[in-house]
């Protein structure tokens, strides 16, 4: 009897639940044991906790550069409709009408927040494409000898043009060769990064050049104002005025005339009654084409040097998890319609513990 019950189908499956239930005890058990000492492990090792919340930051800030488009029309709508038109910037949001940066809300997700930032692209001076012409101004302006801007010109024409032919003032690969240190050749096709800047002949010089930005003297660095990305062209309606004098051949003075212009009656950058240019303001003089006159309209050729549009911008993600924050960045542009598409692989230009919190 007691065989057959041992053997009764009943018995074998209530064995067996209670094998899986000690099974599962196990696991858990282990679980634990596993957790309590990876947070030892994370309390030893605090880098290692941090570079997983540096992970979790940074997807979240490639999530909100993947939804760039959907969280754009979402605070679209939602200012569309809001009431509160004190409060409504529309202008901010219509990237026909953009006017310098743009910075989304915050989204709260998966424990950390995510956020999008928008800047003009064409709110910098080109490396590659500005006309010599303007860089000259911005240099003279900052003081910087002509020699020196000679050289930076020539050299910059040299490492991208595809021959070996010195210009009079560059550098080609027998110049780099010749180099006591950092050896290279002549890259002798156009200039694909940034960084790339720093190996033309007098590049760190020129790299690391403070400039005069206003009327008051206050200097800034010139690199982050710099690009090589776009047209060339600078924008009237989100450029710096030390950018805008450069490009129009006025005074440091008339510029930051036209910059108080775009701020509206309020004389406050980002307020709801801030002017879009439509041409380049009356009683500015351009001395690069006074023949057609003082105001430049919207369909301005691509010959010209300045633009009151745009449809490239920098595109940041802005990932934020336990005090942690990552920054990505990647370059973006208008299509036809409203929408934002991303033209590089994000990349990570910022990644800190956030200050004042604690870790
Ligand atoms: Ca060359
Ligand atoms: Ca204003």
């Amino acid at each position: 009897m007691k065989s057959l019950r041992s053997k009764s189908p009943f018995r074998k499956s209530k064995r067996h639940a209670s094998a899986l239930i000690v099974i599962l005890w196990a696991v858990t058990l282990l679980a634990f044991a596993v957790a309590i000492a990876s947070e030892k492990i994370a309390l030893i090792l605090g880098d290692t906790s941090i570079q997983a919340k540096r992970f979790q930051a940074e997807l979240l800030a490639d999530s909100a550069l993947a939804s760039v488009e959907s969280i754009l029309k979402e605070e679209q709508h939602q200012r569309l409709f809001s009431k509160d038109t004190k409060k409504v910037e529309r202008r901010y949001l219509d990237l026909t009408y953009f006017q310098g940066t743009w910075q989304s809300q915050s989204v709260e997700f998966g424990g950390g927040t995510f956020q999008v930032e928008l800047m003009d692209e064409l709110s910098k001076i080109n490396w590659l494409q500005t006309p010599p012409y303007v860089w000259r101004n911005l240099f003279d302006a900052a003081g910087v000898s002509s020699d020196t801007v000679n050289a930076w010109q020539d050299a910059l024409k040299d490492w991208q043009d595809a021959n070996d032919d010195q210009s009079l003032n560059g550098a080609e690969t027998a110049d780099y060769q010749a180099m006591k240190e950092n050896k290279r050749r002549a890259k002798n096709t156009p200039v694909t990064d940034m960084g790339e800047l720093f190996w033309v002949k007098g590049g760190p010089e020129i790299m690391k050049l403070q400039i005069i930005v206003d009327t008051e003297g206050k200097m800034k660095p010139l690199l982050p104002m710099t690009t090589i990305y776009g047209s060339g062209q600078i924008n009237l309606n989100t450029a710096p005025a030390v950018l805008i004098a450069a490009a129009l051949g006025i005074s440091l003075e008339s510029a930051e005339q036209t910059v108080r212009s775009r701020w509206g009656p309020d004389g406050k950058e980002g307020t709801e009654d801030d002017v879009f240019l439509q041409g380049v303001p009356v009683g500015t003089t351009m001395a690069s084409s006074t023949s057609q006159g003082n105001t430049i309209n919207n369909t301005a050729s691509s010959s010209s040097v300045v633009t009151l549009s745009t449809a490239l911008f920098r595109a940041r993600g802005i990932g934020e998890f336990q005090g942690q924050r990552v920054v990505r960045e990647a370059l973006a542009v208008r299509d036809s319609g409203s929408g934002l598409r991303l033209l590089q692989e994000p990349r990570t230009v910022e990644s800190r513990p956030i200050r004042g919190e604690h870790l």
